[in-house]
């Protein structure tokens, strides 16, 4: 099996991020029992969903043993957190913001890993020496939806690189580069400073990539930050800001732009881009 330790590519960062899916477990929601009524209801209606498939497109059995073969491959390849946040997520992400208000939140996806340096503001997101990419300020406060500024808010940041790889999941990056918590002032400010990351692409080597080939999609998501932004007494956001006229900003292979979450960086003379953006959390 490929590993990232052999190779940065796609299938490796996939089988990485299965790895850190069950490392991380612990902190994330859903390990209560479900209803047995619930899951009859969403097993049938995902089962209905795929015989209806077959019948509809007559699907055959050659087929039908090439998709047991995929799902295998998926598995073994450790992309199943890959897949699903690609093309699952966002619609579980719709159903979370219909009960959200503040600041419009996006997926979390497959790359997040929690304990970074926290970091006093203004701040530098941990970067090699020699790191590639145009100069960007990203500045703004926390707020809750009463106005009110956040100071002490968290804000845990992490993005890919110039070419697109994200520390953790790449043999080359040192750990924890490009990521980090910031932590606002006393007014619920923050700066950070980074570079803007280049688009992500779906490893091409991997089943997933294969899938979206065979289909004659593209494997692109349109460059982005991610975010998780917290306070106490504020239910914290997960969410992803994105650069406007950024290639694949309309057909994001993982549907999870959405308008409000579009940065309009200016350029400060210098070489440097610079973008406010002002965060609102909800009480509760
Ligand atoms: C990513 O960088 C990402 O943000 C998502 C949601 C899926 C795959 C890679
Ligand atoms: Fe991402």
């Amino acid at each position: 099996m490929t590993t990232t330790e052999e190779s940065p590519t796609a299938s490796g960062s996939g089988s990485n991020a299965t790895a850190n899916f069950q490392a991380t477990r612990t902190y994330r929601a859903g390990q209560r029992t479900a209803d047995p009524e619930r899951v009859s209801a969403v097993v049938s209606a995902v089962l209905d969903g795929i015989n209806r498939a077959v019948l509809d497109h007559e699907v055959t059995y050659d087929e039908f043993q090439a998709v047991k073969q995929w799902l295998i491959e998926v598995g073994e390849g450790g992309e199943w957190p890959l897949f699903l946040d690609v093309f699952v997520e966002h619609s579980v992400e719709e159903v979370a913001a219909r009960s959200q208000d503040g600041t419009k939140g996006s997926i979390l996806g497959p790359y997040y890993l929690p304990g970074q340096a926290r970091l006093d503001t203004p701040a530098s997101l941990p970067q090699r020496p020699d790191e590639r990419g145009t100069p960007l300020v990203f500045s703004g406060r926390v707020e809750g939806t009463d106005g009110a500024p956040l100071p002490g808010a968290e804000l845990d940041i992490w993005q890919a690189d110039e070419q697109g790889y994200y520390s953790g999941f790449a043999p080359h990056l040192p750990d924890g580069n490009l990521r980090g918590v910031v932590v606002t002032d006393d007014h619920g400010c923050f700066e950070i400073h980074t570079i803007e990351p280049a688009p992500y692409q779906i490893p091409t080597d991997g089943p997933t990539g294969k899938m979206i080939e065979a289909a004659g999609w593209h494997p692109w998501r349109p460059a982005h930050l991610h975010l998780l932004v917290s306070a106490p007494g504020h239910r914290t956001i997960t969410t992803q800001l994105y650069f406007r006229g950024g290639q694949w900003i309309d057909s994001d292979v993982a549907r999870a732009t959405k308008p409000e979450l579009i940065l309009d960086p200016s350029d400060t003379g210098d070489g440097t881009r610079s973008v406010e953006y002002h965060f609102v959390l909800e009480q509760g």
